[in-house]
């Protein structure tokens, strides 16, 4: 069986569009060296749901891996296993939202919207949108690139699977279903690359 870190993998080789891609693997600094060496764990990455809101979906298991590139765009990176048999095939609506997950399904607030996009960005420029197919198997991936920069003090503080697609005109996707806390204000940025001496 393919590793979550593979799949994780795969969906960020997916079109290569990358300006930058998180190390393969962290690799141990060497003693001494640890103020000259740039940390190479450049990414966020955390195991879900911190909360599952319909019964069917308990054995449902949420991964979201985000990093920062150039110019302060982000990628964030969505993985769900163990989907009910019922979803295999279907489309599901997952968006970033304001705050934590909470026991209320309502706790995790509206959808994150860029401050920084411009007035006439669509509600898909402006928010971050994470949509997944089901596959058979019960496994979704997605990822998505910030259209615009994301401002370090990004209040954006979950991931939410809905029961629904995202409507693109509204946005809405119908029921919370898991809820997965990740800040993204926490999202390493990229390090400087410094002469070496
Ligand atoms: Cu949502």
């Amino acid at each position: 069986m393919r590793s979550l870190l593979g799949v994780i993998a795969a969906a960020v080789a997916l079109g290569g569009t990358f300006a930058s891609a998180p190390a393969p693997a962290p690799s141990p600094t060497p003693p001494g060296s640890r103020a000259a060496v740039p940390p190479r764990d450049n990414h966020l990455l955390v195991r879900g749901p911190t909360y599952v809101y319909n019964r069917a979906y308990a054995g449902a298991r949420t991964t979201v891996a985000a990093y920062a590139g150039r110019g302060g765009r982000a990628t964030v990176v969505f993985v769900v296993t163990g989907m009910p048999r019922s979803t295999w095939g279907r489309r599901f609506g997952v968006h970033v939202h304001t705050n934590r997950c909470g026991r209320d399904p309502a706790a995790a607030g509206p959808h994150y919207a860029n401050p920084r996009a411009p007035r006439g960005a669509t509600l898909a420029e402006r928010e971050i949108w994470l949509d997944v197919r089901v596959l058979p198997g019960g496994i979704g991936v997605s990822r998505h690139t910030s259209t615009y920069p994301l401002p370090s003090d990004i209040q954006a503080n979950s991931v939410v699977l809905h029961a629904q697609p995202t409507n693109t005109v509204t946005g809405d996707a119908g029921a919370r279903v898991l809820c997965t806390t990740i800040s993204l204000a926490n999202i390493p940025r990229p390090a400087v690359s410094r002469s070496r001496g």
